[in-house]
């Protein structure tokens, strides 16, 4: 039924709702949402996943600050998120929430499989939890105070509390009776995994992190929470005298695939499960590879599922030096810079100013200077002045290109070189993650488009009626170079692009199937209408 179709699966995390979206968490989908658009216009059948991770102590513990029960509190946030992905364009499939009733009946199914293959155990934890992380950490992986008697057993220490080594706050002892995954057994196989697959973590950086990690092995997980209620309960214990909720990461994780049908229980379901798993890609940022890259693929192969073929992790957006974050109240919400700079000026500056895959400051000098030098003046007036020249020299339609009339042309065959070498150079950039690449492959079009332009002085001809084809080449290959860069810039600035086909009297960008055909040369029809119309972005003033 579906040998014809060609699945890509790919996924954010799915965010705590502990708070509104800020840019961090804004920066992953955005990523995502680039991806996906990209890869439906090659043809793709695409499936794109986010949503919220709703269960835990963290978020009961916001619940309960605002005098909400949870899942009030989840119901009046979880609309926030939404809207703040339709204001960025972000164009998902699925909206995971996992208070969803049927996302729980298939996390109990997987438990369940676990629990029955002899993966579940039970067993006593001791030891440091954090809870704005909702991560446990092992002794060896903390600093105890100086005063706390260093080396003694953790237990003996809980006067004493230590920080969490990942976000600096205060970590809280736990101990008490849990269930536990045989994660230590999986050590080996990860390891292999991981050798063996180069692409199945990504950068590079990352997966020798996690191989180092790895190396020093690795302890079983407690996957329950004896006094957390807010939490799917563990199905065996449901009944018992000590019922237990599930792991907030556990639980979270499963959501990957509950979203594409696992557990649902309907020949249709186990399909769609068949057809779109294993994910293309998992994107996360770098502070939960952890999760993803040792718990997540031991949890699967326990299950007898495929691993995931790639999981890549971004890294922080920082502001002064910091990461921003909610707590240290350096956080940006998105709607601040939208109205700035716009939907597609926004989406443009993440995805070209910092680099995916290392930590990348944000600046609003740096937007102004991206917004006003690459958008307002390189993008932006090639399309207005050339629309205009149109106008004036051609009557407002796109002349016919006349052949190689004029052999010493040699920036128009430049033009037309380098786009021709753009979908190469584009897919190639795409395929490490590399967007900053591939947007400034696109722009070596836009410059160069720039140039020949100015090169070849479209006025200048103009007055000459001897020159009236060679005038007519010029106009036909800029406005050719203008569809090309509308159609590769589409998955960025998906408004912007579809504006400027409009312009140029053509159908929408994002609606391609085929990006490396409807990119080829020449198939602008000559005599189509072009429409000036208003800047596409104004030039802004640098606040700072
Ligand atoms: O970890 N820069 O949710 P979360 C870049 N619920 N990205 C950032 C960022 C920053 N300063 N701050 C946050 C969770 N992010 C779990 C996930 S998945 C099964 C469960 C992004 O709300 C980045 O993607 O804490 C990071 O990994 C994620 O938000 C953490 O979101």
């Amino acid at each position: 039924m579906t040998a014809k179709r060609s699945s890509y699966y790919l996924t954010t995390p799915i965010y705590y709702v502990n708070d509104v979206p800020h840019l961090g968490t804004a920066y992953t989908t955005l990523a995502a949402d680039v991806m996906a658009r990209y890869r439906r216009m090659l043809g793709h059948d695409v499936y794109f996943l986010t949503g919220l991770d709703e269960h835990g102590q963290k978020v009961e513990q916001a619940a309960t600050a605002a005098g909400m029960t949870p899942q009030e509190w989840v119901d009046d946030l979880a609309p926030k998120f939404a809207d703040a992905w339709k204001m960025l364009n972000i164009n998902y499939d699925v909206f995971m929430r996992t208070t969803d009733g049927a996302h729980k009946k298939s996390v109990q199914a997987f438990a369940a499989r676990l629990y029955e293959n002899g993966d579940i155990y039970s067993g006593n934890y001791e030891g440091w939890y954090c809870l704005p992380d909702e991560t446990y950490w092992a002794e060896s992986d903390i600093e105890m105070p100086e005063d706390s008697g260093e080396g003694g057993d953790v237990a003996q220490n809980e006067g004493a509390v230590p920080n969490c080594p990942d976000c600096n706050r205060p970590l809280q002892f736990v101990r008490e009776k849990n269930w536990f995954f045989r994660l230590s057994k999986y050590t080996d196989f990860l390891i292999d995994h991981y050798e063996n697959n180069p692409q199945a973590m990504g950068p590079d950086t990352r997966r020798n992190e996690i191989l180092s990690f790895l190396r020093s092995g690795l302890h079983d997980l407690s996957i329950s929470r004896a006094n957390v209620e807010w939490g799917i309960p563990l199905p065996w214990t449901e009944d018992s005298d000590d019922p237990q909720t599930m792991y907030v990461w556990f639980d979270a994780l499963i959501n990957y695939i509950t979203a594409i049908g696992f557990g649902a229980g309907t020949e249709a379901d186990d399909e769609e499960f068949a057809y779109r798993w294993p994910a293309q890609v998992h994107y996360v940022g770098k502070d939960i590879i952890r999760f993803h890259c040792i718990i997540w693929p031991a949890m699967l192969h326990a299950a007898g599922l495929a691993l995931p073929k790639t999981v890549y992790a971004h890294g922080f957006l920082l502001t002064k030096g910091e990461k921003m974050s909610k707590s240290r109240g350096n956080a940006m919400t998105p709607a601040e810079l939208v109205d700035r700079f716009g939907v597609d000026g926004y989406r443009y500056y993440f995805m070209r100013d910092v680099s995916f895959g290392v930590d990348g400051s944000i600046s609003d000098e740096a937007m102004v200077q991206r917004f006003n030098g690459d958008l307002a003046n390189d993008w932006g007036n090639l399309c207005s002045r050339l629309f205009s020249m149109v106008g004036k020299y051609c009557e407002g339609v796109a002349p016919a290109y006349v052949g190689d009339i004029h052999a010493e042309d040699a920036e128009g065959a430049a033009l037309r070189d380098v786009a021709a070498e753009l979908f190469a150079r584009v897919e190639d950039a795409m395929n490490r993650f590399d967007y900053s690449g591939a947007l400034n492959a696109i722009w070596d079009l836009v410059r160069a488009a720039n140039r020949y332009l100015e090169d070849s002085a479209p006025w200048g001809l103009a007055k000459d009626p001897e020159k009236a084809d060679q005038l007519a080449n010029v106009l036909y290959s800029t406005l050719e170079a203008c569809r090309v860069v509308a159609l590769y810039t589409a998955a960025t600035m998906p408004e912007t692009s579809d504006e400027v086909m409009s312009r140029l009297g053509l159908g929408p960008a994002t609606a391609v199937i085929d990006l490396e055909a409807a990119a080829k040369w020449g198939q602008l029809p000559a005599g189509n209408t072009i429409r000036k119309g208003d800047p596409l972005f104004q030039r802004l003033e640098s606040t700072t």
